[in-house]
Parts: C-alpha cells; sequence; structure tokens
C-alpha cells in the first residue's frame, strides 16, 4: 500500500512546458521544479513575479529568462502590493483572465514581506502567492529566517547555538485572514501541487500556496535527495500536506502509509547533524502535536482517516 493522495486519480501532469531547461538554479535545487509544476498548472496567460531570492537568479540575466511567461522582477518587501497594482493593471486593459502569480522565499513572505502580503489577502486581492521555503535566506548565504526549523543550524545560528525558535506556522496566518484558499505542496506530489495550483487559478480572490522547497547548499545534503527529502518531509509529518478553504475548512491531501519517525527526515541533512538524541525527541515530540491537531482540524470538518475505516 502506497500513501493516500487524494488527487492521484484526478489529475494529469500537463506535457506543455513553460520553463527552460537553461535556468541557474544549483543541482537538485527544488525550487524551479515548483515553478515548473506551477506553470504546467497555468499555461502562459500568466504572469509571473518574483521576489529578491534566489529566484531573482534562477530566472536567468537579462534580457533572457527561463520562463515562457511574462516576468517581472521586484522588491523584496513588496509581493503582495505588485501583485495588486499588477492584477489591477490587467483588468483596467480588458485582461480579466490573466492569472497573476507571486514567487517569494520563506524570506520574503514570513519576514520581509508579510505586511505587503497581510494587506493585500485582506483585500482578497485576486492573485496567486507562492512561497518556495528552502527555510532560510539562502540568496545571501544561508540565514536563518522564522520559517527556519528549531534546531537548525544556519550561517546565523551556528552548531553552538542552533535556532531556539519554532518555525512560523505561516499558513496558519494566512488562513486567519479567511482567504478564500490556503495550502501545503511539494515537488515529491506533483500532481497534489498541480491539482491545488489549477484549483487556486480557479477560484477568485487570494490564494496562498506554501511549497516546501529543499536547497542542498544550505540544507547541507545531497542534490539527487530533495525529491526524496520532499517525502520524507510528508511521510514523517514534519510538512503535512492540505488545504484550508475560507481560513476554517480543513482537509489532508496526502495521508502517509505509515507515520515515519523524523530521524529519516533529519539524518540526510547536515544542518541538523549536531541534534542530540534528546534535541530529536524534543523535534518528534512538537510534529506529533501538530499532526494530531491538524487532524482533529480535518475531523472536525467531516473528513475521516482512510485508516480509520
Ligand atoms: C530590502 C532588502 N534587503 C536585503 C536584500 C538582499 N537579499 C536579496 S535575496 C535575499 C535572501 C532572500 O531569502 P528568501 O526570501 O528566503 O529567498 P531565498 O534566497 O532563500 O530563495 C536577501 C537578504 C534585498 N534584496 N532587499
Ligand atoms: S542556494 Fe539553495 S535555493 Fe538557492 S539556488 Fe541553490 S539550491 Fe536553490
Ligand atoms: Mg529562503
Amino acid at each position: 500500500m502506497s500513501d493516500q493522495v487524494l488527487s492521484e486519480m484526478q489529475v494529469k501532469i500537463p506535457d506543455e512546458e513553460w520553463m527552460t531547461s537553461g535556468h541557474v538554479a544549483c543541482p537538485g535545487c527544488a525550487a524551479p521544479m515548483a515553478v515548473r509544476y506551477a506553470l504546467k498548472a497555468l499555461g502562459d496567460n500568466t504572469v509571473l513575479i518574483v521576489v529578491a531570492s534566489c529566484w531573482s537568479i534562477i530566472a536567468g540575466p537579462f534580457p533572457y529568462t527561463a520562463v515562457h511567461v511574462p516576468l517581472l522582477h521586484t522588491l523584496f518587501a513588496t509581493g503582495g502590493s505588485v501583485a495588486s497594482g499588477v492584477k489591477a493593471g490587467l483588468e483596467a486593459r480588458g485582461l480579466k483572465d490573466t492569472t497573476v502569480l507571486t514567487l517569494a522565499g520563506d524570506g520574503g513572505t514570513f519576514d520581509i514581506g508579510i505586511q505587503a502580503l497581510s494587506a493585500a489577502v485582506e483585500r482578497n486581492e485576486d492573485f496567486i502567492y507562492m512561497c518556495y521555503d528552502n527555510e532560510a535566506y539562502m540568496n545571501t548565504g544561508i540565514q536563518r529566517s522564522s520559517a527556519t526549523p528549531w534546531g537548525a543550524w544556519t550561517t546565523t545560528t551556528p552548531v553552538k547555538h542552533p535556532k531556539d525558535q519554532p518555525k512560523k506556522d505561516m499558513v496558519a496566518i494566512m488562513a486567519a485572514h479567511r482567504i478564500p484558499y490556503t495550502a501545503t505542496a511539494t515537488v515529491a506530489y506533483p500532481e497534489d501541487l498541480i491539482r491545488k495550483v489549477q484549483k487556486a487559478k480557479s477560484i477568485r480572490g487570494s490564494k496562498f500556496i506554501h511549497v516546501l522547497a529543499p536547497c542542498p547548499s544550505g540544507w547541507k545534503s545531497e542534490p539527487a535527495q530533495s525529491v526524496l527529502l520532499s517525502r520524507l518531509a510528508v511521510q514523517t509529518c514534519v510538512f503535512p500536506l492540505y488545504e484550508i478553504e475560507h481560513g476554517d475548512r480543513y482537509t489532508v491531501d496526502v495521508w502517509p502509509k505509515q507515520k515515519l519517525p523524523v530521524t529519516e527526515y533529519l539524518r540526510l541533512q547536515g544542518r541538523f547533524a549536531h541534534l542530540t538524541p534528546d534535541a530529536i525527541a524534543q523535534v518528534q515530540e512538537c510534529v506529533d502535536f501538530e499532526w494530531y491537531k491538524l487532524v482533529a482540524k480535518a475531523g472536525a470538518c467531516g473528513q475521516a482517516r482512510p485508516d480509520a475505516g
């Protein structure tokens, strides 16, 4: 038996490619994979807004880009406001069907851009905001962000003083705005990711998609293991795949066939190599607590666990 993926039978990955192979991400970077799938879901009637991040580099040097859609580079703090303005401009020109997709890292979303993002989604502006979360400020040298998990090494949380705060729950913050659609995704479940982006496209108003994006350079992991790490994040329940409609209707989209211990995920990443057995037990306890909370919320919305019969 494999994981139960709600979208598996319904979604076919589109053949069309809107991203070229000429991007300049590090080998094994999950960030371009996420955008490749997102553009497959959206098609070419899309404007991509890229907030300052690794993706500003990944897209390629001017006048070239690695995507076959209009692309606008913008400032670190402005993902929400630029998306609002671009959408208004498109509508003023009668281009009501064009999708605006903002792409930002965790630093640009959880920290620096949270004010503009909060304001835009509170107005229920019509755009999709995708945060690719590699859990640190990678482009400038692996500094900790509020998305960095507890216990992780970064250059500003060295091994002797690893991060001592938990990861900010950005999905809960977006859901608290009661926007029409909030979801999590990873590149290990591409049908699930594509279904969520297509669903977001079909809904008018603000949509937030949080994609875990393994970064071999910052996570000290093997480039060939980024998809595996994305899958293990889901199977250990470190990063569950779920969606929330209108802030309170929870659905768990992938039910691991067997919930794996967090060590399966942590041991493949050098950024966690210093963790003691006690520290790992603490991580496990927090992951279990959050997972059972999520299952309870989905249960309260009428979703039964598949293995509950
Ligand atoms: C106001 C401002 N401060 C700092 C920077 C420098 N800067 C560019 S990208 C970046 C890191 C972005 O981190 P994140 O959003 O997590 O994306 P990642 O690089 O990890 O993909 C920083 C600090 C900037 N462009 N603008
Ligand atoms: S530093 Fe990390 S996120 Fe940035 S391009 Fe390299 S692998 Fe990707
Ligand atoms: Mg980052």
